[in-house]
């Protein structure tokens, strides 16, 4: 395709360009009367609640999602988690502890070990891997309630044996008032939930107030403010890869069935902003299933979100053969990638940036986003060329061991004495001499 077109499908596959969600960019917000862009906002936001900790955050908390708490209020009490656990639909229960113990199986098969090796005679080397002490999880609760976050997010983070987990979540239905949220934390043991959200979430998070201990990372997906505050804060703690809207590329050929190639890209186009696009190099699997999609989209209870986010960011592309097909994908680098052709695990591993990969008809990629064992956490918008999907090894961090006899040092030390001579960094040089 001519790189205008490329351009232009980029757009489609990636509203959130860097980071900034489609609304995003044009968006104005008033801020104790104040019309600022969002990244002024999220500034001030983050300045504010470094400065002025509790009072500052609890204000934003009222301003920005008319929350009326105090310092008291602001953590879901104990009672309420419990509650929440208590009233819950025992199969729903149930349904999340089988998940999480896929999760589990998966994130500990895959977690880092140690390493140590003896590559010379009284030399030892060891690679270390540490859990992280404390960690904060975003939940989002804006358009629908995921407890399918909370479990893609805190089920790795305790595979990795993180100490502490605080989870945030908006002060919404679909957030921190959600009974599945609460009764999802509740069942994964979490006992920390805050009700708060957006950029103020992250900031007490990263830098601490007096109800709320600060974190050493910060991890989950978000709204444009938790994205751009999280942004902020990295350095000061860390953060995963900032998620934007959720996307998928399916590539497909006449081998695919139609029908649920559709299913699978209004999966996706469903999230509302999410993009769907399909390759294929079979003109007539492209008609079956833009006229499945059709069909599906009138049966489907969201179609009044999925139609214009298909209309704004899906597409249907037809190539010469299957080698387009890998091209494409790996310049656009998409979130999930579903693969329905012939020798499709062959294509698969052929493919470089994906952040995850679904292969075969009985592999939907709703699969991944609810119970097979990755995290459904993963990088969006392109950045799958360099970032991964979110694991149990972002919550452990490696150091290195070093340890020599007088074997191991007397056979390295004419080298390092050498190069520091070069450096001329003569007291580095003495360090060793002297020890002979
Ligand atoms: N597809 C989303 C995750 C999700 N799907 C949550 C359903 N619930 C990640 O891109
Ligand atoms: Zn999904």
């Amino acid at each position: 395709a001519a790189p205008a077109i490329l351009d232009q499908l980029r757009a489609k596959l990636s509203p959130a360009g860097d980071v900034v969600s489609p609304k995003g960019r044009e968006l104005t917000l008033k801020v104790f009367g104040e019309a600022l862009a969002p990244a002024a906002v999220v500034d001030r936001i983050c300045n504010d609640i470094q400065r002025d900790g509790d009072t500052a955050l609890l204000r934003y908390c009222q301003s920005l999602d008319g929350a009326d708490l105090d310092a008291a209020s602001l953590r879901v009490p104990a009672a309420e988690l419990q509650q929440a656990h208590a009233t819950a639909d025992p199969e729903f229960l149930q349904c999340i502890r089988r998940i999480a113990e896929n999760i589990r199986t998966f994130q500990s098969a895959i977690l880092h070990q140690d390493v140590t090796i003896t590559p010379k005679p009284g030399v030892s080397l060891t690679q270390r891997y540490v859990p992280l002490r404390r960690i904060g999880v975003c939940v989002p609760g804006g358009a629908a309630a995921y407890p399918s976050t909370v479990l893609m997010t805190v089920v790795p983070a305790q595979v990795a044996g993180v100490g502490e987990i605080a989870v945030v979540a908006p002060p919404t239905k679909f957030g921190s008032y959600n009974n599945d949220i609460l009764a999802t934390c509740h069942e994964l043991g979490v006992t920390e939930v805050y009700r708060m959200g957006g950029a103020q979430a992250v900031a007490a998070m990263a830098f601490g107030t007096d109800t709320v201990p600060a974190v050493d990372k910060i991890v989950g997906p978000g709204n444009l403010f938790v994205a751009l505050a999280k942004k902020q804060v990295y350095g000061h703690v860390d953060i995963d890869s900032i998620a934007g809207p959720s996307e998928v590329i399916a590539i497909a050929d006449d081998t695919a069935n139609p029908a649920h190639v559709a299913a699978d890209l209004l999966s996706q186009a469903e999230h509302s902003p999410g993009s769907a696009i399909l390759i294929s190099w079979s003109q007539s699997l492209l008609d079956a299933t833009y006229a499945a999609i059709c069909e599906q989209l009138e049966t489907l209870e969201r179609s009044d979100l999925t139609r214009p986010s298909l209309e704004a960011y899906g597409a249907l592309i037809l190539v010469d053969n299957r080698e387009q097909a890998r091209r494409m994908t790996d310049a656009f680098a998409p979130e999930h990638l579903h693969i329905q052709c012939e020798s499709a695990r062959q294509l698969a591993t052929s493919i470089r940036n994906a952040g995850a990969t679904f292969i075969g008809n009985y592999t939907p990629v709703a699969l991944g986003d609810y119970a097979a064992g990755p995290s459904h956490v993963l990088p969006t918008s392109g950045t799958a060329r360099w970032a991964a999907g979110l694991s149990s090894n972002d919550f452990v961090r490696s150091g290195s061991m070093i340890e020599f006899d007088q074997t191991g040092l007397e056979n390295i030390a004419d080298d390092v004495q050498l190069l520091a001579e070069k450096e001329g960094l003569t007291a580095h040089r003495l360090s060793v001499s002297i020890r002979r």
